[in-house]
């Protein structure tokens, strides 16, 4: 330690974004708690905090911890973004601020609510037609299929080509590392994808009686223009559909691979909105995210600068055995409400019902019909540069 009490920063060679950190990030994420509470990033040139505290802290101070320079590692004051910026999620106050409004009230608990019947028919139709199969790819014929009907649906877009939306998803989720393999990948057909994307985003495009035209309803109120409306709609279809597919995936994967606690949840299904969180927590569908800081500040006694770029691991912060008890546990039984999946904060997951419903529902209806899943072969790993979770999860199930 020095005479002003600050200490040396740790200094770390790790990659976040290399295949081995990706492939299993969690012996990583330890040695990054370890280390301290914030690390110096050397392949970067960037912080990183893992630990659950000082996660928190972070996410709940967006004076110092700003979005609008992005919440990826590119500064957006820098470089120029790869698409022009999101007015939520990559704005701060007061633009967010107003932006936000809206889609609080449109995705409100209440609100979302009244998609509660036609979410669970939907989900009982489907595992219904996956148990008659027995055997099927739990991410292609469920983590994937229910969300890319359910939630396109409710938005109010048409039928049509809508596997642009995974293929955009991973544009946007690759987006928020390097420009790395992964990301070059993902841009490869990033062109007709994208107006794909934007042609679903006007007023024109969008159902009467769905979520999205709700945002336009704003416009016709005065609280946001055409153009911001049409912004907040992409938003809609870049922020929910992969991350409730890679979190239904996840939540299949550890009900396959722990399967007493698939036993415990089907005797008590009042646990599955609990369960769900637990699958949050120890597999996080979002591992990391940004922010860059508005000013020098000090943590836990090391120093950071004005604008520098900080990468907050969720992940790593729900596995911290300072918060946890017995961490690598995966109990359904748990109180894991207190993850970083979801953020916290001003920017706290807006869509968070959403993906408790669709969860819900699909849980509940397995639950109702599947007595176990058994793995049928190895599940193969999908890299992303945000997300966390898999390729293909083929599955036998045991119909009760
Ligand atoms: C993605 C947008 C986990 C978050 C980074 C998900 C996310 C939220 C918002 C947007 C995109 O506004 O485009």
């Amino acid at each position: 330690m020095n005479m002003d009490s600050t200490v040396d920063r740790l200094v770390t060679g790790i990659d976040p974004f290399s295949h081995a950190f990706l492939s299993d990030p969690y012996p990583h994420h330890e040695a990054m708690r370890a280390a301290g509470p914030v690390v110096w990033l050397d392949h970067y040139g960037i912080w990183g905090m893992a630990r659950h505290q000082e996660v928190r802290d972070a996410l709940t101070d967006w004076q110092t911890y700003c979005s609008g320079a992005g919440v990826g590692l590119s500064d957006f004051r820098k470089e120029p973004p790869w698409r022009p910026p999101s007015i939520i999620l990559e704005a701060d106050p007061p633009l967010h601020t107003r932006t936000r409004a809206v889609l609080t009230r449109i995705l409100s608990p209440a609100a979302i609510n009244v998609l509660r019947e036609t979410f669970a028919r939907e989900a009982e139709a489907l595992v219904d037609r996956l148990a008659e199969r027995r055997e099927f790819d739990g991410i292609a014929d469920l983590a994937e299929a229910y969300p890319l009907k359910v939630f396109p649906d409710a938005v109010g877009i048409s039928e049509e080509g809508r596997e642009n939306l995974l293929s955009y998803g991973n544009m946007v989720f690759n987006s928020f590392g390097p420009r790395n393999d992964l990301f070059e990948k993902a841009m490869a057909n990033a062109g007709p994808v994208r107006d794909w994307i934007m042609s679903k985003c006007s007023r024109a495009a969008l159902a009467p009686d769905g979520l999205g035209i709700q945002i336009f309803a704003a416009v016709d109120s005065g609280e946001l223009t055409e153009l911001e409306a049409g912004m907040l709609v992409r938003s809609f279809l870049s922020a929910g559909i992969d991350t409730t597919v890679y979190g239904l995936g996840n939540a299949l994967y550890c009900f396959a691979n722990y399967p007493e606690q698939w036993a415990v949840l089907r005797e008590n299904p009042s646990l599955i909105r609990l369960a769900f969180e637990e699958v949050l927590r120890f597999e996080a569908p979002v591992q990391t995210f940004f922010r860059t800081t508005t000013k020098a500040i000090e943590v836990g006694g090391v120093k950071l600068g004005d604008g520098e770029k900080v990468l907050l691991f969720l992940a790593a912060a729900n596995r911290d055995p300072r918060r946890w008890d017995k961490p690598e546990i995966f109990d359904v039984k748990r109180r894991a409400t207190g993850h970083m999946t979801f953020g916290t904060g001003i920017h706290g997951c807006v869509g968070q019902a959403v993906a408790r419903l669709e969860s819900e529902a699909v849980f509940g209806a397995l639950a109702k019909r599947i007595a176990a899943f058994e793995l049928t072969g190895e599940p193969k790993r999908r890299l992303n540069n945000t997300l966390r979770g898999l390729d293909s999860l083929p599955l036998r199930v045991t119909v009760a």
